[in-house]
């Protein structure tokens, strides 16, 4: 079905993967969040870079070494100019978002965060913004404290001054929240932690697939997000780091590649971003997501992002008028996905019923327990959209709820 600027049904015959029958059903898929189908585009870019371009990068003068490398720093610009950073130095490829916060706790946070300090996350985190940050206030005997989240699914901002203290060392926020699709006005709380002269990492893995991200226009000191989720492949991801930022932080990782020297006694470190990137790099991932970026600009990210808040608010109106479900999280703004439960009828119960009817989504804590806790909930259903979903989708996830109530009846 076309929509004013996204050509849907010209886009859905992109991704190979969704033209299937699961269980003698189309397959309706809701469950990009948790990762994302790949157009034909970045399977072939995949392809193409095996099929002809396969070296190391970075180590031999042969051709084939030298494409290979090219390749790999021609992704990183491309990823620097999605994210519009100012250099593609500050570009770090990583596996993933988990990677690149634990590099961050690990590189930025042993160094700078000390007993007694404090680190400063929020009640709407994944658990990849949770753990590292227990972990290294476990290592280095600082706290870690949280900004609550209201009952709305919102930050409640209002305690903001009072928990950005002398001691935090840092702010790490999520852009859109995974399970409830909070919006975060991460703007403002950066301006604020600035203005004490406190970095801030945003985690967005859930942010850049549906909306245009500025990190010069964000003013963030880090920035994360994951190729799977980003209609790229699995195993890449990427940190933006302010280079001041990056270059006043210790290696992560020891490895090949990462040094300028090594003598039996001491190592010279690279410069940025190549000091983070030990070990052979995944240079097919960093291919298929600059093919993912350039087919998400080909379409449109102000398309897509008009489509994708059109068909929430579908998707929200359809979902909360079916008989017994409740709609978690009412933030003022949100993106992606829709977060329920369903009278006593438990989510993994619903989940089953739904991929009968050839329906994925998601069901349990989504990896977010702290939030699934401020809730009074174990586990939720979530639908999460993306570009190539349709109202027709929805349609058949609302008939799948229907099928749900029949059985439990
Ligand atoms: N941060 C957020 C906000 C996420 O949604 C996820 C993954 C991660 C970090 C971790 O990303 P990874 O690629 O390193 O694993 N979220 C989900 C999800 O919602 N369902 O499955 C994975």
């Amino acid at each position: 079905m076309s929509r004013p600027g996204l050509d849907v049904a010209r886009v859905r015959t992109d991704f190979p993967i969704l033209h299937q029958e699961v269980r003698g059903r189309p397959l309706v898929y809701l469950d990009s969040a948790a990762s994302a189908q790949k157009p034909r585009a970045v399977i072939d870019a995949i392809s193409h870079f095996y099929t002809h371009d396969n070296a190391n990068v970075h180590r031999g003068v042969h051709t084939l070494s030298e494409r290979a490398t090219a390749a790999f720093e021609s992704a990183r610009e491309r990823v620097a100019r999605f994210l519009h950073a100012k250099d593609d130095k500050e570009i770090v490829f990583v596996r993933g978002t988990t990677e690149a916060i634990n590099l961050v706790a690990q590189s930025f946070g042993r160094k700078n965060v000390g007993p007694g300090d404090e680190v400063l996350i929020t009640e709407l985190e994944h658990h990849a913004n949770i753990v590292p940050w227990q972990m290294l206030c476990e290592q280095q005997g600082a706290r870690l404290r949280y900004i609550p989240v209201d009952k709305k699914g919102d930050l409640a901002l209002d305690r903001l001054d009072e928990l950005l203290t002398p001691r935090t060392r840092l702010l790490a926020v999520t852009h859109v929240s995974n399970a409830l699709g909070t919006v975060v006005p991460v703007k403002e709380l950066i301006r604020r932690a600035r203005a004490r002269g406190i970095p801030v990492l945003v985690d967005g893995a859930q942010a850049v697939t549906h909306f245009p991200v500025d990190v010069v226009e964000l003013d963030c000191d880090f920035y994360a997000f994951s190729g799977h989720k980003l209609f790229g492949p699995m195993g890449i991801g990427v940190l933006y780091g302010k280079k001041e930022r990056l270059e006043a932080m210790p290696p992560y990782q020891g490895g090949g590649d990462m040094i300028l020297s090594v003598t039996k006694e001491k190592t010279v470190y690279n410069r940025v971003p190549y000091r983070f990137e030990a070990g052979t790099p995944d240079v097919a991932g960093a291919v298929g997501l600059a093919a993912a970026i350039d087919y998400l600009e080909r379409v449109g990210m102000e398309a897509i992002a008009a489509h994708d808040r059109e068909l929430l608010a579908y998707a929200e109106e359809a979902v909360g008028q079916v008989p017994g479900v409740r709609l978690l999280g009412q933030a003022r703004e949100r993106s992606g996905v829709v977060s329920f439960v369903m009278e006593d009828i438990h989510p993994h119960d619903i989940g089953t019923v739904l991929d009968r009817e050839g329906v994925a989504v998601r069901t349990g804590h989504h990896c977010a327990q702290p939030l699934m806790q401020c809730f009074g909930v174990a586990a939720t259903v979530r639908a999460s959209l993306a570009l190539y979903n349709t109202r027709e989708d929805v349609d058949a996830l609302v008939r799948g709820l229907h099928k749900v109530r029949e059985v439990f009846a």
